[in-house]
């Protein structure tokens, strides 16, 4: 995160820090349900291994005054998303199920595109332990968090290309502030509706003036029910 904010205790208890064996960061995620991390396909490329999930992750280090709980699991299972296209990244999504159950509360999801209306520029939190400088050189020991504004989708096309942004990826900018390298998979979280509506996923370099893009979770509701409550999804 460039020019961001320190996160407080308990405003994302289900922040899930993606870390190496090596200790370095890799990508960010989200709880959302006992034993489910929701993340960035790209975060799985082929042969990946070694990695770690931190739940709650806030208080790494010597963090003073910091005492939110954290939880370590290892990974039993990767479920990427069906339609998950490595090369532009279209439905950048990933289910991370986890070695075990988790005791923190998950984040709830958004489920209908209320709070963005198309021309709103609703403030929208971005969370990470990715790096703190745009060349990528200075990574954080703390999450921090920084305030976006949503582009709509037409906006964003002329910034990005039009042929890059697809119907599931959702766009927001900072005033100086952006996500950047190890941020990915992280959530952009609506703190109006206390909900969970993007995943970190791409843009051209970090903090020169153009939208980061996200993976879209609303649109996903579904896939998500499908593969998280088999058992529930019986039920009509
Ligand atoms: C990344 O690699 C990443 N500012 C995230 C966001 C952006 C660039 C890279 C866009 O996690």
């Amino acid at each position: 995160i460039i020019n961001g904010v320190l996160a407080k205790n308990g405003e994302y208890p289900w922040y899930s820090r993606i870390m190496k064996n090596s200790g370095s960061q890799w990508c960010g995620g989200s709880l959302i349900a006992e034993d489910w991390v929701l993340t960035a396909a790209h975060c799985f490329p082929p042969g990946v291994s070694g990695l770690n999930v931190f739940v709650g992750a806030l208080c790494m280090d010597s963090h003073t005054n910091c005492d939110q709980k954290v939880e370590a699991f290892t990974i039993r299972q990767v479920i990427l998303h069906p339609q998950y296209d490595p090369n532009g990244w279209a439905n950048d999504y990933a289910l991370i199920r986890l070695n075990g159950k988790s005791s923190i509360a998950p984040v709830q999801i958004d489920n209908m595109n209320l709070s963005w209306g198309f021309g709103s520029r609703k403030p929208l939190r971005v969370a990470g332990f990715g790096a703190t400088t745009s060349d990528g050189s200075t990574y954080p020991t703390k999450l921090y968090h920084a305030d976006l504004g949503y582009v709509p989708p037409n906006e964003c096309k002329q910034m990005m290309g039009s042929n890059r942004i697809q119907d599931n990826m959702l766009c927001a900018i900072g005033n100086n502030q952006d996500a950047c390298y190890g941020d990915s998979g992280g959530p952009l979280f609506d703190h109006q509706s206390q909900r969970l509506m993007g995943l970190v996923s791409w843009g051209y370099g970090c903090n020169i003036g153009l939208p980061t893009v996200f993976a879209r979770i609303a649109s996903q509701f579904d896939w998500l029910r499908n593969n998280v409550c088999p058992n529930t999804e019986k039920k009509p």
